[in-house]
């Protein structure tokens, strides 16, 4: 068998001995992610043809308006997750607090932690742009047999021990690390099954795309106003400017073309607005894996210690010299 025909089911299951805690357990746990994955993709799909897409009425703790789609995707996660009986705790961008989850079957046996973002970049829902879920998975530091605590969450990026996200695109694909490179794999709807097509990818060194909302422009640190202006330069090409507005979208375009992704902070949102959590952790996790690089335009956001679920952090992430290019001008900016 090539590479290529290979489903995402055998991938796991090839893989599993290469993980350094092989009791199946992260297997089953990713399995059941693929599973939530092709359940909400069928969803999305279906998003235009039947009233699902429009807010839902409530608000997140972000303040947002929540749309039907955001609520169908958490909710089936989240239902995946608890009925297989795998992790002791799962955060979402869709709930205030974390959820404990006491399984009597495992006698509270779960190490495992999940942190989601059922639904990411949900204002292209209703427009038929891409969409996508994001997922950070961190062994508990609290001891098994206990309820888990806010400390099994706020842990650094760098102990992730895997971390992913599900592309609803033109095709839908599932990317994700387990710490040993990143692996994506296209579904085929026909038949419902992943298949591996995108072994072991790697972001370009360098790139010509950036991505950044431009319309914040004047409220951006100067540093970011500086390498804005370089990316147009004539002498440095110009860059190409590419923003879809669904971070897993762009990312997933700029790990394969070659590209910056950048959410700075701004005069109107002090910390910028992507969520360290599960939006920053894991696609950092994933672009460092993939010979990319992920700051807040200071330091690496995988040695950031959270101190809270819901936190926002700046994010650039990348082609590893672009971001360092991003960086040098912030720390010129700031001398
Ligand atoms: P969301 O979690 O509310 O969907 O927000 C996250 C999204 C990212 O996917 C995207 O890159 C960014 O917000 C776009 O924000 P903006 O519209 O401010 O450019
Ligand atoms: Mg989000």
């Amino acid at each position: 068998m090539t590479q290529k025909n290979k489903t995402l089911g055998e991938f796991i299951i090839e893989n599993q001995a290469s993980f350094k805690y092989t009791t199946g357990e992260l297997s089953r746990l990713i399995n059941s992610i693929r599973l939530a994955a092709k359940v909400v993709n069928h969803e999305v799909n279906k998003a235009g043809l039947v009233d699902i897409i429009g807010a839902a009425g409530d608000v997140n703790i972000q303040g947002e308006d929540q749309q039907k789609l955001d609520v169908y995707a958490n909710d089936k996660f989240i239902q995946t997750l608890t009925n297989r009986n795998i992790v002791c705790g799962i955060a979402s961008e869709e709930e205030d607090d974390f959820i404990t989850i006491n399984s009597q079957d495992s006698n509270n046996q779960n190490k495992y932690v999940v942190l989601i973002d059922p639904l990411d970049g949900s204002s292209n829902i209703d427009v038929n742009v891409s969409v996508g879920t994001i997922f950070s998975i961190y062994r508990r530091v609290t001891p098994v047999g206990t309820p888990v605590k806010m400390a099994d969450f706020l842990q650094k990026g760098n102990q992730q021990v895997a971390a992913g996200y599900v592309v609803y695109g033109t095709s839908t694909m599932l990317v994700y690390t387990t710490g040993a490179g990143v692996n994506g794999f296209t579904l085929n709807p026909a038949i419902g099954t992943f298949y591996l097509s995108h072994p072991n990818m790697q972001f370009p060194e360098d790139g010509r795309i950036y991505s950044v909302n431009e319309g914040n422009y004047i409220h951006f640190p100067q540093g970011i106003k500086d390498y804005i202006k370089y990316c147009q330069k004539e002498e440095t090409g110009p860059y190409t400017a590419r923003y879809i507005g669904s971070l897993v979208s762009d990312f997933h375009r700029n790990m394969i073309k070659g590209g910056i992704y950048l959410y700075p902070k701004s005069s109107k949102n002090e910390k910028g607005k992507l969520r360290l959590l599960y939006e920053c952790n894991p696609m950092a996790f994933l672009a460092e894996q993939a010979n990319g690089k992920a700051s807040d335009g200071f330091q690496r956001i995988l040695d950031i210690q959270p101190t809270e679920l819901h936190e926002r952090v700046p994010f650039i992430c990348g082609s590893k010299n672009m971001v360092e290019k991003a960086e040098e001008f912030m720390r010129n900016a700031s001398s």
